[in-house]
């Protein structure tokens, strides 16, 4: 495989999240967020951890954007923490908080690679969550101000903008099955969050608009091929549903498209929380859409009530390859859903802003020989580079991860990154995937 391939103007990154990294959770005036909260309730993170210290990017920031460059890429994908930038989620700015993403835009810069920022990647200021957190309307207004604060701290030098990260993941794993923070399981408070997102994705794109000219705005949404498990019409039913929960409920309000009720009719008990002239006030122009690929799902006709069914991750063991997630490997699926995604003819540009595997690597002296990685990537990439040859206009992929860190709910038992962290000395151990990537990039 070569680079050149997929053209000069390529943006090659890697991709990272605030709470997953930083660290220093309640440092310079930092206020806490919903993970803070939730990992430090017990028995909420399977080994027991937390985002405190994480991989301490907080004090390192410097030598892992070096690392970036160093690894060839081009651009870093980064979140920022509404909480470190505003305590209480409204009102007081924490200028030092402010200060540290200057620094990382500024060090990004000198060192060549591209600053894309992520709004929001899921920790959301626990002054906000006591107030109702994304099932209260008045979380517009909370956004708006956020995202003026950001847009103006940095729109003079960063021009990549997501809104959020992975809408579906944070509203459905937190408020609907309680095992991301805020730990909620209610259907209501859930459809009540879809819809306050889908909204703020609008509002977000707008201030950003005003306040960054000539900014390139996008969002990021997790996105998968949904099969049926079976042929009848009771498994092409929660097939249909599944795909409609997964694929469309975030992006087709944006579109203007509605939400697809008839698919899944759960969504018709979101009347409870449309106003009067959101059908317009939802509908957003993207300059880009950013897609999160990790495998295909699986949709067992389960019933649930109220609900539908049930969309699994995929476990066809006996067939193909997977992660150490349990996750099937399945590089077409990432061909599938960015051809889906440039037909509704609506974006401009696809980026691909998170593909990734776990494995259970081993640090052998100073060498990770993650294989399996490296396989992982080249035949994702290759699907890229089908996609980009067959007119799809994919202009950039982000890996997850640059370094190994905190993996919500699992904690840090899997391990994600081109780069191999050593979390009791915090030593960083560049895995042979990062080496591969190194490489290819150099060409
Ligand atoms: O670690 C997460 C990330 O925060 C969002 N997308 C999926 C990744 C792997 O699970």
């Amino acid at each position: 495989m070569r680079a050149s391939a997929f053209g000069g103007g390529f943006t090659w990154g890697v991709a990272t999240a605030a709470y997953q990294i930083e660290g220093a959770w309640d440092e310079d005036g930092k206020g806490p967020s919903i993970w803070d909260t939730f990992t430090h309730r017990r028995r909420t993170i399977k080994d027991r951890s937390s985002g405190d210290v994480a991989c301490d990017f907080y004090h390192r920031y410097a030598d892992d954007v070096a690392l970036t460059a160093d690894l060839g890429f081009n651009a870093k994908r980064f979140s920022i923490s509404w909480p470190r930038v505003m305590p209480a989620g409204t009102g007081a700015v924490n200028q030092r908080g402010l200060d540290f993403y200057d620094r990382v835009v500024d060090e990004c810069l000198a060192r060549g690679v591209d600053p894309w920022v992520t709004l929001y990647h899921w920790d959301l200021p626990q002054a906000l969550q006591d107030r109702g957190g994304w099932t209260n309307r008045d979380v517009l207004g909370w956004f708006g101000e956020y995202v003026s604060v950001m847009a103006a701290a940095l729109g003079d030098r960063v021009k990549h903008w997501m809104v959020f990260n992975e809408p579906l993941s944070f509203t459905s794993i937190g408020q609907l099955l309680g095992l991301h923070a805020p730990g909620k399981r209610n259907p209501f408070g859930f459809l009540a969050s879809v819809h306050h997102v889908n909204l703020c994705q609008a509002v977000g794109a707008g201030v950003l608009r005003d306040l960054v000219p000539g900014g390139d705005i996008g969002t990021s949404q997790y996105l998968s091929p949904v099969v049926a498990t079976g042929t009848t019409p009771i498994h092409h039913k929660a097939e249909r549903s599944a795909d409609a929960f997964v694929n469309r409920m975030f992006i087709e309000p944006n579109l203007g498209l509605g939400y697809p009720v008839d698919a899944f009719p759960f969504l018709r008990f979101m009347e409870r929380y449309e106003h009067d002239g959101d059908d317009k006030a939802i509908v957003v122009d993207w300059d880009f859409l950013g897609v999160q690929y990790y495998t295909r799902l699986k949709a067992p006709p389960l019933p649930i009530p109220y609900f539908g069914t049930a969309p699994m991750f995929g476990h066809d063991w006996k067939r193909f390859e997977l992660t150490s997630f349990g996750w099937e490997i399945r590089p077409d699926g990432l061909y599938d859903v960015l051809q889906r995604a440039h037909g509704y003819g609506r974006f401009p540009r696809l980026v691909v802003t998170e593909n990734g595997a776990s494995f259970n690597d081993v640090l052998a002296g100073d060498r990770v020989h993650d294989r399996r990685r490296i396989g992982f990537y080249e035949d994702h990439l290759a699907a890229v580079l089908r996609a980009k040859n067959d007119g799809i206009p994919v202009d950039g992929y982000f890996a997850w991860s640059l370094l190994d860190n905190f993996e919500w709910a699992e904690g840090y038992r899997t391990r994600f990154g081109l780069v191999y962290v050593d979390y009791a000395t915090q030593r960083r151990i560049v895995k042979d995937s990062g080496h591969w990537f190194r490489e290819l990039l150099s060409r």
